[in-house]
């Protein structure tokens, strides 16, 4: 991994900006400094890039994937892979005969991911919780969905079904498309935004409903699990931002592109950003929780909670 990290460009505070690694697999030479270099970045909000992906993808598997037909439906979902359960998911009627390549191919992709950044990212090595791998067949020029599932709006990402209850969103994407580079959008990071975003949309008020605190406590009593109102906030603050129309016009906008064959990493929960192009790509999602990050000052839990002088976990 020889990483000789270097920022592309300054950018303004508040943004992301990029940061290259060179990902030569040279995997002893690659220190616990380096590696929390990185974290350090990732938690400031910035786009780890490595212009040549660390993760082999065989030829027959990357022939089987870029022959994926796009399926006719508007509202196509990306296909899931569960490491946990070894389950692919999303898959519409006639794509079910591939089902088992495919199985394959995403548990190969999701291993060899996890494989790298236990190295590469080594203060979080073994503490995240492995969350689910994707494959993003569909061209997102042009995709239709409804408007808060829609990519091409800048967003913070946030789960509607899968709460995190504080931990970070950490993705790992890898471009396969052979000629086409995936083409994003970043804005302002959480850090910056969020205190903004909260004063203006308002605190959702089940964070204030005696009634609802009541619930939680006696769910927390019990030992089950309630939906954390970190993860209200941050779903509201998701949702708001798609919204605004106004925002996603005028906001500052970094244009990124990845190259066929890269891989780029970051934690979409404080990163905004959007999809504007691309087709083919394969994707890991790690939970990070607190207690393992370098700079827990700067999560958007802590954010939050400082805003609101409230514990904002269950
Ligand atoms: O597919 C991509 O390139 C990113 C889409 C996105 O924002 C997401 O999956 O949350
Ligand atoms: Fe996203």
């Amino acid at each position: 991994m020889n990483a000789a990290t270097a920022p592309e460009r300054a950018a303004s505070p508040g943004f992301s900006r990029t940061v290259i690694a060179e990902s030569r697999l040279a995997r002893e030479k690659w220190t616990y400094t380096q590696a929390s270099q990185i974290c350090r970045n990732l938690e400031a909000g910035h786009v780890v890039f490595l212009p040549t992906t660390p993760i082999e993808i065989p030829a027959a598997n990357r022939e089987l994937l870029l022959g994926w037909k796009q399926s006719s439906s508007l509202y196509h979902k990306n296909i899931a892979y569960r490491p946990l359960e070894d389950r692919v998911t999303g898959l519409q009627k006639g794509e079910a005969r591939q089902a088992e390549n495919l199985r394959r191919i995403l548990r190969e992709y999701s291993q060899r991911s996890v494989e790298f950044l236990k190295t590469f990212l080594l203060p979080y090595a073994g503490k995240w919780k492995l969350e689910f791998a994707s494959f993003r067949p569909i061209e997102e020029r042009g995709r239709t969905a409804r408007l808060h599932a829609r990519n091409d709006l800048l967003h913070f990402d946030s789960f509607p079904t899968r709460p995190t209850n504080g931990a970070r969103i950490l993705r790992f994407f890898t471009n396969i498309n052979p000629t086409q580079n995936r083409v994003w959008l970043t804005s302002q990071t959480f850090e910056a935004f969020g205190p903004l975003m909260v004063k203006r949309a308002g605190l959702p008020s089940s964070l204030d409903h005696p009634l609802l605190r009541g619930i939680n406590s006696l769910a927390r009593a019990l030992h089950l699990r309630s939906r954390s109102p970190y993860d209200d906030l941050m779903l509201r603050c998701h949702n708001v931002m798609k919204e605004d129309a106004n925002f996603q016009e005028t906001t500052p906008k970094t244009r990124r592109e990845f190259p066929p064959n890269s891989s780029w990493m970051l934690f979409t929960d404080c990163v905004s950003h959007a999809v504007l192009s691309g087709q083919y790509a394969l994707e890991q999602t790690l939970l990070v929780p607190q207690a393992a990050l370098l700079d827990p000052q700067r999560s958007p839990l802590a954010i939050l909670e400082s805003l609101t002088g409230r514990q904002l976990t269950v």
